[in-house]
């Protein structure tokens, strides 16, 4: 019997707070919030005291208001107490922001640490209700506030949020975070990568104050098959009878009502004429209001249909090229994982200037303040899930995990117009496992927006009985939109003096993009076209590349590796990568390489040819 009542707790207390993708408050940026970023107090703790007993037993599952954990912010009572931490004396980090680029003693350090910020909180209206919201902790985060466990979230790039209306009090409410940025085998991703494991509470954190019933997620949206029509959807949170929704877009003059079924869910659907649509060259923007009787919320929204017809990628129905740059969440220049508007800048303005007008965002979902200035700017947009390498495949639990973070990138996402890709997977190897786990990901993404294309980055192979033919025939290739592979001729292997005269077999008739190619360059380091890591040969291996890959019949784009230089574990050889991936444009300290120019002046013609 006791043993029943205790698995009944653990059911009751423990299943619900798993934070899932389901409950995720969207347009956070033009809610009521206040910000809990700035400084917080930090515990490292690497071998878990904080988290279990001395039997390897964690204090929250039975006990959730245990006293001995961190998660209580416990103050002894007298002086003959023993109490062995103090996170009011203890060090401090900035929120968001790395610990790796922040306390040199934590650069390698992967394990737990606990932050802790206390705030007051004066509601600014009576039955308001109030979240805590993440916009992305790697890896796992478990939340306590007041004591009180508000739940889990596993995936270190993507935002969740706790309900804390009953817990939160006027004063000195304490909010902890036990972060853990280990590398597990069955994670997403895996231990394996090539890129810096940031850990941290890499987002911005802010409370959002709401009302009873709230307006919690929305698509508005040109139907895909008709630049005439919005369409979507309005969900309303905890709405307990039909309820009327109001969209409106003044500058198109439109006033739409709607009304919400019990469960808060309302179908929209309406014509729009004289839309100036969004696109790189003019990124228009309409602010769209939704309204019900106890809400307004407005968002900055573009319209613009994208689909695939034939070999050709249809922009508002006209044919376009992708001028593309890859890019990890990084700012080259601090060493750090990218957090700001002011980081993003620096990338797009990059971007800008080599002549792209888009950017695969690799190899996981980047920041919102990224998605919503390059929303601004006029930059397409490639959103992966770090669905990496050798991902467990045979796992459901990975699945489900991997599943949660397409979710919850694609609700986060799914209102920026830039965005016209949404990309499954890297360089994975084929296998039976390995094709329905990514297969289960395309029906899942085509089931939630409807409106975007599908892609992965694949590879390519050879056959020894056709010499100098690359051949791409992945079978996931059928489930795509987009053809997209990586290859590194010159780099990995492959003659570079030979590149030009490949020949291609790829067994799908549909736009191809070359989602990777490049090779290493130490900025400043001068040699001959044919010596490693000088920019000759870099800008050499880009010259033959793009001769070899214009030939491609069907090529709609490109998004070579990479932007800049960006800091990897895997990469260590003395005074050339020194830990960092070498395979930049641009160097991490900020200055162009050779082949920087070679790809902006291929990407001026690429640009006239597809006016
Ligand atoms: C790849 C990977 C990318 C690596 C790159 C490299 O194929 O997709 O994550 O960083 O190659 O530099 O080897």
């Amino acid at each position: 019997m006791k043993l029943r009542l205790k698995y009944l707790f653990i059911f009751l207390f423990l299943f619900p707070l798993l934070a899932s993708a389901q409950n995720l408050i969207t347009n956070t940026f033009n809610r009521n919030t206040i910000s809990l970023n700035g400084t917080w107090h930090y515990i490292v703790d690497p071998y878990e005291v904080g988290y279990y007993d001395y039997r390897s037993k964690p204090y929250d599952e039975d006990s959730p208001n245990s006293i001995n954990a961190f998660f209580n912010d416990y103050h002894p009572k007298n002086k003959s107490e023993l109490i062995e931490y103090n996170f009011d004396e203890s060090a401090t980090l900035k929120v968001p922001g790395d610990w790796n680029s922040q306390k040199e003693k934590l650069f390698y350090y992967e394990g737990s640490i606990w932050l802790k910020r206390s705030f007051d909180y004066k509601p600014s209206q009576k039955n308001d209700r109030l979240f805590v919201y993440f916009g992305a902790v790697n890896y796992r985060a478990d939340v306590y506030l007041n004591g009180k466990k508000l739940g889990v979230h596993e995936g270190g790039f993507t935002p969740f949020n706790f309900e804390i209306t009953s817990i939160v009090k006027p004063e000195n409410n304490f909010l902890i975070v036990r972060v853990n940025d280990r590398r597990l085998i069955d994670a997403v991703p895996t231990v394996n990568t090539d890129w810096f494991n940031y850990g941290g509470i890499t987002r911005d954190v802010k409370l959002i104050e709401l009302p009873q019933t709230f307006i919690q997620d929305y698509t508005i949206q040109l139907d895909k098959n008709d630049p005439n029509t919005i369409s979507g959807f309005v969900k309303l949170n905890n709405a307990s009878s039909s309820q009327k929704v109001t969209i409106s877009i003044p500058e198109l003059k439109i006033e739409k009502e709607f009304e919400a079924d019990s469960d808060g869910y309302a179908k929209i659907n309406f014509k729009a004429k004289n839309i100036n649509y969004w696109s790189p060259e003019s990124p228009k923007l309409y602010q769209v209001f939704i309204s019900t009787p106890f809400e307004k919320l407005k968002d900055d929204i573009g319209f613009r249909t994208i689909k695939v017809v034939g070999q050709n990628i249809l922009l508002n129905g006209k044919s376009i090229y992708l001028r593309g740059i890859s890019l990890h969440e990084e700012n080259a220049m601090r060493g750090a994982r990218a957090f700001s508007d002011a980081d993003a800048l620096v990338s797009l303005t990059w971007a800008k200037e080599l002549g792209c007008n888009y950017i695969r965002m690799a190899h996981y979902p980047h920041n919102e303040h990224m998605i919503r200035m390059a929303d601004k700017m006029g930059m397409m947009i490639w959103e992966e899930i770090p669905v990496y390498w050798t991902i467990d495949f045979t796992n459901k639990a990975t699945l489900k995990n991997a599943e949660n973070q397409l979710t919850e990138m694609i609700t986060r996402d799914k209102n920026r117009a830039c965005v016209i890709i949404w990309s499954m997977a890297n360089e994975t190897p084929i296998s039976d496992s390995r094709n329905s786990f990514i297969i289960d990901l395309v029906n899942q993404t085509r089931k939630t927006d409807s409106t975007r294309l599908v892609s992965a980055a694949l590879q390519l192979h050879s056959d020894e009985s056709k010499p100098g033919v690359k051949i791409v025939d992945d079978p996931l290739g059928n489930y795509f939109d987009i053809v997209a592979f990586n290859q590194y001729t010159g780099w990995y292997g492959g003659s570079l003096e030979d590149a030009p005269d490949s020949k291609w077999q790829i067994a799908f008739k549909k736009p191809v993009i070359i989602s990777e190619f490049g090779g290493g360059a130490v900025q400043g380091m001068h040699g001959t076209k044919d010596e490693r890591w000088t920019e000759e040969y870099q800008d050499y291996l880009y010259q033959q590349n793009l001769k070899m890959l214009e030939k491609i019949p069907g090529i709609r784009g490109m998004s070579p590796w990479i932007l800049a230089d960006f800091r990897s574990p895997r990469r260590q050889l003395p005074n050339i990568q020194d830990g960092y991936n070498r395979k930049g444009l641009i160097s991490n300290n900020g200055i162009k390489k050779k082949a920087f120019f070679t790809l902006q002046s291929f990407y001026k013609k690429m640009a006239e040819s597809f006016k």
